[in-house]
């Protein structure tokens, strides 16, 4: 029983991907929503290394288009709830592969990002940071502050690495939690399905809450069929949860 698990949760993982930002207004990258293709391209090829290469300008004004539609929004009730899950578990990480910065503007703390962050920008000759929203943003590609190089979305494309140090810490939470969520994911995007894989393989109990069934459905102890901003509220109620899979 879920409640039991999460009484007795010493260390929690929380792995989220755009689901949880649906009900924010985000568009999710699969299963409908507009941004699934920009300009005739698929997002697979806008957001990847290649495009990085062959027009920059081009993956500039996507993600500006994007920042744009973020910049309104706010967090739902699905980043509040696990925000507040900081002082209900002693242990707790929280592991996202989003962009949009929405749960660190709920107050979730120390967030691993494993795509990075679409509100930075980083120099491609020095690798110096930028934060994005004090920057004037016009067309074309802006310059590093620190060099003049040219700068780029600080995020995870197709083909790249993610950020120095942000899996190994999420592997290391997965191998150490006992319970685990995975929320809001198609949990096709290597290597961060892997997680609640690798939580799974060391004992954890891992519960997935999605409207849809993913590729990880069937290694999850227990599937929460819904929106993540309408169950996760009920997980810190007192009354019984709805019907689980
Ligand atoms: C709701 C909801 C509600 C809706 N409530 N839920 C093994 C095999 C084959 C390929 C690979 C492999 N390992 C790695 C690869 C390559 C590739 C990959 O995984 N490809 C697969 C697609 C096949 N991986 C990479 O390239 C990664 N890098 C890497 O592996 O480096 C090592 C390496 C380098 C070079 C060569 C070889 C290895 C990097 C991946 C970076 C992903 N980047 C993106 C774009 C970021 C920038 C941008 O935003 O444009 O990240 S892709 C996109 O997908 C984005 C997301 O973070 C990511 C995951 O998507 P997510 O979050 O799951 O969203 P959706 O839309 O897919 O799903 C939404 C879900 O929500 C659905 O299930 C809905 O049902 C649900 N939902 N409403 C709850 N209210
Ligand atoms: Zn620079």
């Amino acid at each position: 029983m879920l409640r039991e698990r999460m009484r007795a949760a010493e260390s929690v993982l929380v792995l989220t991907g755009a689901g949880v930002s649906a009900e924010s207004g985000v568009p999710t990258f699969r299963g409908g929503g507009n941004t699934a293709v920009w300009k005739g391209m698929p997002f697979d090829v806008i957001s990847s290394a290649g495009m990085l290469q062959k027009d920059l300008p081009a993956v500039w004004e996507w993600f500006n288009y994007r920042r744009n539609l973020l910049a309104v929004l706010k967090p739902n009730p699905a980043h509040e709830t696990i925000a507040s899950w900081q002082d209900r578990f002693a242990d707790l990480a929280l592991v996202t592969q989003n962009i949009d910065g929405l749960h660190q503007a709920s107050g979730s703390r120390d967030v691993i990002e494993l795509h990075g962050n679409i509100w930075r920008a980083r120099c491609f000759d020095c690798d110096a940071r930028h934060d994005l929203k004090d920057m004037k943003m016009d067309d074309g590609v802006p310059s590093c502050f620190d060099c003049g190089g040219n700068l780029r979305p600080d995020v995870v494309l197709f083909g790249e690495m993610l950020p120095p140090g942000a899996f190994e810490r999420a592997f290391d939470a997965a191998q150490r939690c006992d319970l685990c969520f995975v929320i809001g994911t198609s949990a096709v995007v290597y290597p961060a399905a892997s997680i609640p894989e690798i939580a799974r393989a060391n004992g954890a109990y891992v519960v997935e809450i999605n409207p849809e069934p993913t590729p990880l459905s069937s290694i999850c102890h227990e599937v929460l069929t819904g929106k993540a901003g309408e169950i996760l509220p009920l997980l810190s109620e007192a009354r019984p949860l709805g019907r689980a899979t």
